[in-house]
C-alpha cells in the first residue's frame, strides 16, 4: 500500500474503534515470530489512551520454538509494563494447531455475556 492509502486506512480504523459504541473488545493480532514492533506498540498505546478495551493475540506460535515464543511475549509485556500498571489479556495461538482456540472462544463468550452499551 502507498503511504497515502495507509493513512486513509489508519484513520478509518481509528475512527471506527473510537466511535463504535457497542464495541466490547478489540483483538490486536501480533506475529509471535517478531520482537515488539513499533506499529503494534503505538496501536496498543493508543487503545489504552482511548480506553478502548482490547486483548493481545499472538499468532503463528507453531512456527517457532516455545522458548522463542515466550521470549517475544515477555518482551512485549515488558515494554507495556513501562507505561501500564495492568496488562491486557494475552493469548498465544496457532491457527495451524488450533492452539489457544478454546481459550479465545471462552474469552469471547465471557465478553459477550458481560455486554454493556455505553451511550
Ligand atoms: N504455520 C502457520 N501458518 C499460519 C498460521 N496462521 C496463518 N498462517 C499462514 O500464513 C499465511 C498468511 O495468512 P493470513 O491469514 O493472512 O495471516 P496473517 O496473520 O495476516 O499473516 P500475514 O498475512 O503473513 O501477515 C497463510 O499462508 C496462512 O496459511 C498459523 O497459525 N500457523
Ligand atoms: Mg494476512
Amino acid at each position: 500500500m502507498s503511504k497515502t492509502e495507509r493513512a486513509v486506512w489508519e484513520s478509518m480504523i481509528r475512527n471506527y474503534l473510537r466511535r463504535r459504541e457497542n464495541l466490547q473488545c478489540t483483538f490486536i493480532l501480533v506475529d509471535s515470530r517478531l520482537e515488539p514492533q513499533k506499529n503494534d506498540l503505538d496501536m496498543i498505546q493508543w487503545l489504552g489512551e482511548e480506553e478502548i478495551p482490547f486483548a493481545i493475540v499472538f499468532t503463528k506460535t507453531d512456527k517457532l520454538g516455545q522458548p522463542q515464543v515466550q521470549a517475544n511475549v515477555a518482551k512485549l509485556k515488558r515494554e507495556l509494563k513501562a507505561t501500564w500498571e495492568t496488562l491486557p489479556d494475552v493469548f498465544e495461538t496457532s491457527a495451524e494447531k488450533s492452539k489457544g482456540r478454546d481459550e479465545l472462544l471462552d474469552f469471547i463468550e465471557k465478553v459477550n455475556k458481560a455486554w454493556t452499551f455505553y451511550s
